[in-house]
């Protein structure tokens, strides 16, 4: 298993000629700007060496280049730890004096966990700072860049600006909404049936498809099913095949009507957390308990009401990998910002068969929840749509 103690950071100082920049999306273009570009894709992605591991803290990389060389790189490992720029600046030592620094998200200016990196921005003699997004955070907003412009600091912000706010994606929800951002994630055939009338379920997609969804839950900080899922397809909601941390593995049930083996009561793999009505079956609950589960009772029990557990845990983000029933109230509720629907090109038909979310209560077509923002791309012989929901079924 990777983890991210400060050895892991890139070796310093590094001193890199940057055509060998190794983003994936960019090839060295010619010009100013777009090489102001191309170190911002690569502070992103060293940013995404600490993907699923910073909650609550945003994905951070940072580059220092002087006379066209990278001399120090870094990124935030996680919250408590110090920030890209320290790390970076330390990479470069005294080779920061007069250099350029580019970071994804503003330099904080506050006092938190660690100490404002703009003071240690100032401190190393840097020119010039390439700022890819603002930091939402209202303790930042501005601050950071204000204090270093106020030093003589030449500041450049909104570089690669909607790739930044993509990785930031669900830190910029969670401080703007107070809540974790929810990701709904579902497979279905191409007639909309996540499983059979038989309830049979496995599977609905190929192995490109499946490998995608482990990456996305080492991703995420959170998964959850609803007890049916337990019952109908005893999943693991791992990523066994990726060999990464795997998220907190969570039930919702209300009745704690749960089977009595099932792998996600395994927790020497993964540990796992059941979250019930006050009151639920107290039997039920010391038996869990016994096996290693957490169990917590929420008054209500919601989707809206774990989610507001989930922040209060520090949780950036929270994938709902559940059936139908679960889904609707989470959508209804506002539990979901974001879907990803893996299709596979198969029927299977069936009155019954189980269908990816339950009833929205919506009358008219018209009334439909639209997502924005849709990419679709083939995934082996599948095909993954994803969107963001504007607004949840209830509200106008
Ligand atoms: C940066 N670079 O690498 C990170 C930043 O509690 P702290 O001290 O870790 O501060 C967390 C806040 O600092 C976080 O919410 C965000 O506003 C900023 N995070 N800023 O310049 C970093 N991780
Ligand atoms: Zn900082």
């Amino acid at each position: 298993m990777e983890n991210f103690p400060v050895d892991a950071q890139p070796a310093a100082p590094t001193a890199v000629a940057v055509k060998d920049s190794n983003s994936p999306h960019h090839s060295l273009p010619s010009g100013a700007g777009a090489f102001d570009a191309c170190m911002m894709q690569r502070c992103l992605t060293l940013a995404r060496r600490a993907l699923g591991q910073t909650a609550p803290n945003p994905l951070v990389g940072s580059v220092i280049v002087r006379n066209g060389l990278i001399v120090g790189e870094g990124f935030h490992p996680g919250a408590g730890q110090p920030h890209a720029e320290v790390f970076a600046l330390k990479a470069a030592g005294e080779l920061a004096r007069g250099a350029t620094l580019y970071v994804n998200l503003e330099p904080c200016n506050h006092y938190g966990r660690t100490p404002p990196c703009s003071e240690a921005v100032v401190a190393a003699g840097v020119a010039r700072v390439v700022v890819g997004m603002v930091d939402p955070n209202p303790l930042v907003a501005g601050g950071g860049i204000e204090r270093l412009r106020k030093a003589g600091i030449e500041v450049v912000v909104g570089i690669e600006e909607e790739a930044c706010r993509q990785l930031n994606e669900a830190f910029v929800h969670r401080i703007t909404h107070r809540r974790p951002f929810g990701i709904l994630k579902y497979a279905m055939t191409l007639d909309g049936k996540i499983g059979t009338s038989a309830g049979h379920s496995a599977w609905v997609t190929g192995a490109e498809a499946r490998f995608e969804v482990q990456r996305l839950r080492a991703a995420c900080d959170a998964v959850v099913v609803g007890g049916n899922t337990v019952r109908c397809d005893n999943p693991k909601l791992t990523c066994r095949d990726l060999g990464s941390r795997n998220p907190l593995r969570v039930v919702l049930s209300r009745c704690l009507d749960l089977p009595g083996e099932a792998h996600l009561w395994d927790t020497e793999v993964a540990p796992t957390l059941v979250l019930t009505e006050v009151g639920a079956n107290p039997e039920v609950q010391k038996w869990l308990a016994n096996r290693g589960v957490d169990v917590v009772e929420l008054a209500p029990l919601t989707p809206a009401s774990a989610m507001a557990y989930f922040y209060d845990r520090q949780f950036l983000s929270v994938l709902w990998e559940c059936g139908g029933t679960l889904a609707a109230p989470a959508i209804a509720d506002g539990s979901v910002q974001k879907v990803l629907a893996f299709i596979a090109p198969k029927i299977v038909g069936g009155h019954c068969a189980p269908t990816p979310v339950g009833d929205l209560g919506l009358a008219a077509m018209t009334d439909a929840l639209a997502l924005r923002g849709v990419t679709v791309r083939p995934m082996g012989a599948d095909c993954l749509v994803e969107g963001y929901l504007t607004r949840s079924a209830g509200s106008t």
